[in-house]
């Protein structure tokens, strides 16, 4: 991981807006002191509260609005600074600044997020995450809001407010929470085939990612890249992670959600206070004009993604988020980020998905968070701006100027525009022709071919969980009819899939005819992801009178991997090894949990108690069932066999060499044990 500095040009511009009360005295909000803050002014110790207590009013007033309304869709969710450099001058293919030279450091701010839940949801429900990063260029913002599935539920934004609506939890009874596992979600998605391949990515691992750090982001719609030479390109953006792609598992989603409904915030939060830097570089997919047509499905389909394996994904630059917002309402809650922020050299195309987006962003921000929420410190460029827009709620530029409109000759003509050739946002001059018609082009209308190849590129285990997400998913669904048309959908896409599925929920096998596609895309599939130990956790069992010797070099050799260790004993405090050497302890058996580890080392220890070896072993099996890395020293291998796991993959017992235990900790998962 890099270690660079923290600072750029938009935290210091953030800077000023930064107040500390600590040591403060403390005022009203119009600076008066304030000499008692716990008692109202009243008419008598026992008698009514007077109207004139402006101190108390001030205080209750601003209280009563503290909330602005939550986000429509992706309301919890959490985020970081940073900086995006290119790694090399990328003038060939688009004029934008930030993409010119690989000594221009561009801040960036990133907020992911989960898209059903309420702000206040649980973050490891199965759900499509938000990726939207704002990059803070020297000739404007631009905003990049994607998702971590390449693809879309609908081809046309005019859908949207439909599919939220039957995602969002029901509104008679508003039931089920931040969860797609109910009648009207799936109702939707068996009315609308358009959601077939998306019904198969969100069925999938990839919508329980491991962190926020771990997963993929992707622009998903087409967008142009235009040079100098006015020469357009279509494109598609995509994050790599460093780390690679890693999900979760159902069932430790699940009981997370229990265990720390924070899980992700508390992931991106605590590594990057740790120094492990979220990272990922940013990948360019390009088509040339000329051969827009060249292909199997339609580029302006946001429900198609291009396979790497046939438009292969340029690296082109890196992101490294390396800085904790300092307030989370001020930075995180009041970003607004739009897919309408584009810049000189990047351009729209006709993908009637983002054109719908290009007007509801704006609109929900100025509803969200006020006219004015560009001014607001965490929206407003780094570059300068002007313009003749004045006035409006929460104004906090002062405009000093007599003149506020354009053409003028009092002001010369000022602030004036700037032509094309002098850096001017210059629209790309694309044909347009056609009648003015309400209809799907015919070739938005195959919506199968692209869900076969997911499924074609599976390995087992993945296709094991695709199987499981829908036999839970449908089975929370009550109405027969509304599985039996889900059911029908995955016959079009794989019939072993609906006959597995069928028989689970006891619904009709579909008489449908499934897809002939016979490709696959490597590139899709999980299992040929990186693999790295950096930032992951091992929980390490530690019990009274531990051997320090092991444990002592155990705890180097994790270290110098970048794992990282947390010592887990039967209650906290200190706890004390053979030569007189203290741990402190991170997690007792109740405030920790085997979930919160990516790997367990059971290092025990003489003194363990009868209470430390039952825990223990509910932490191993756990573990265990999780298809986690387990290790034991020799002192902690009596537990392991007490449960059955010794032999078993990867499950190592190691004494003083633990690079057996580490490379298992790399690979993460065993599935061969099931
Ligand atoms: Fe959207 C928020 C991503 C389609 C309308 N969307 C929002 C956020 C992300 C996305 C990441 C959260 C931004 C943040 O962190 O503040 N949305 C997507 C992607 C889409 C997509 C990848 C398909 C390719 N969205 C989409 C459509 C519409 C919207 C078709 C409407 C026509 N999205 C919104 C919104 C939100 C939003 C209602 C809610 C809060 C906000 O914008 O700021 O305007």
């Amino acid at each position: 991981m890099d270690r660079i500095k923290k600072e750029n040009k938009k935290t210091e511009q953030l800077k000023p807006f930064v107040r500390e009360n600590k040591g403060k005295k403390m005022t009203t909000n119009e600076g008066v002191m304030i000499s008692n803050d716990e008692n109202s002014l009243t008419a008598g110790d026992r008698g009514p509260t007077l109207l004139e207590d402006f101190i108390m009013k001030d205080k209750m007033a601003h209280f009563d609005r503290e909330r602005i309304p939550e986000r429509v869709v992706h309301a919890r969710g959490y985020g970081a600074h940073g900086v995006f450099r290119v790694y090399e001058s990328l003038e060939d293919l688009t004029m934008a600044h930030f993409l010119q030279d690989p000594n221009i450091e561009t801040p960036v701010f990133v907020r992911f997020s989960e898209v059903a839940g309420s702000k206040g949801a649980n973050e490891t429900n199965r759900d499509v995450r938000g990726f939207a990063t704002k990059f803070y260029t020297e000739e404007g913002n631009f905003d990049l809001v994607g998702n971590n599935i390449p693809i879309f539920f609908i081809q046309d934004g005019i859908k949207f407010p439909d599919l939220i609506h039957a995602l969002k939890p029901e509104p008679h009874n508003e039931i089920p929470q931040g969860q797609t596992a109910h009648d009207t979600f799936w109702d939707f998605i068996g009315s609308n085939e358009e959601s077939a391949a998306m019904m198969m990515w969100i069925m999938s691992d990839r919508t329980l990612p491991r962190s926020f750090r771990m997963m993929e982001g992707f622009g998903v719609h087409t967008f142009r890249l235009v040079n100098k030479e006015g020469t357009s390109r279509f494109v598609k953006f995509h994050w790599k992670p460093a780390l690679g792609v890693h999900s979760l598992i159902w069932d430790e989603a699940q009981k997370l959600g229990g265990a720390d409904p924070d899980y992700h915030r508390r992931d991106l939060w605590g590594n990057i206070e740790d120094g492990f830097f979220a990272e990922f570089e940013l990948g360019l997919q390009v088509i040339e004009e000329k051969d827009e047509f060249m292909f199997d499905f339609d580029i302006l389909d946001a429900t198609k993604l291009w396979p790497e394996e046939i438009v292969p994904v340029r690296k082109v630059g890196k992101m490294t988020l390396n800085r904790n917002v300092d307030n989370v309402f001020a930075e995180t809650e009041q970003v607004a980020v739009h897919p309408g922020n584009i810049v000189r050299g990047i351009d729209f195309t006709n993908d009637p998905l983002l054109q719908s987006r290009i007007f509801s962003y704006t609109d929900t921000q100025i509803y969200r968070v006020g006219t004015n929420f560009q001014q607001i410190p965490i929206n407003s460029p780094v570059c300068p701006f002007h313009n003749n827009q004045r006035d409006g709620a929460a104004r906090y530029i002062i405009d000093k100027d007599r003149v506020a409109y354009h053409k003028n000759n009092l002001a010369d003509n000022t602030p004036y525009t700037v032509p094309g050739t002098k850096g001017g946002f210059v629209t790309y001059p694309s044909t347009v022709e056609g009648l003015k018609v309400r209809e799907t082009a015919p070739s938005f209308k195959d919506h199968f071919s692209q869900a076969r190849l997911f499924w074609n590129s599976m390995t087992n285990v993945e296709r094991n969980h695709i199987f499981s997400a829908f036999c839970f998913e449908l089975g929370k669904v009550k109405s027969v009819s509304v599985r039996q048309r889900v059911v029908n959908l995955i016959g079009y896409i794989s019939t072993d899939l609906a006959v597995l599925v069928a028989k689970d929920l006891g619904v009709e096998v579909p008489k449908v005819e499934e897809s002939q596609i016979k490709a696959s895309s490597p590139a899709l599939s999980m299992a040929n992801t990186k693999f790295y130990t950096d930032s992951l956790k091992t929980g390490i069992l530690i019990a009274e009178q531990f051997d320090s010797h092991v444990v002592g070099n155990l705890l180097d050799q994790l270290t110098a991997a970048k794992l990282k260790p947390v010592i887990v004993s039967e209650r906290l405090g200190v706890v004390n090894g053979t030569d007189g050497k203290e741990l402190t302890v991170d997690d007792s058996f109740l405030t920790g949990s085997p979930l919160l580890y990516d790997n367990l080392f059971v290092a025990s220890g003489r003194g363990a108690s009868e209470y430390f070896n039952q825990k223990a072993k509910s932490f191993i099996i756990e573990q265990y069932n999780h298809f986690k890395p387990l290790g034991a020293s020799r002192s902690g291998m009596y537990l392991m066999q007490e449960v059955g796991i010794i032999n078993k993959p990867g499950v190592t017992i190691n004494q003083d060499q633990f690079q057996p235990f580490i490379n298992n900790a790399r690979k993460q998962r065993f599935w061969d044990r099931s």
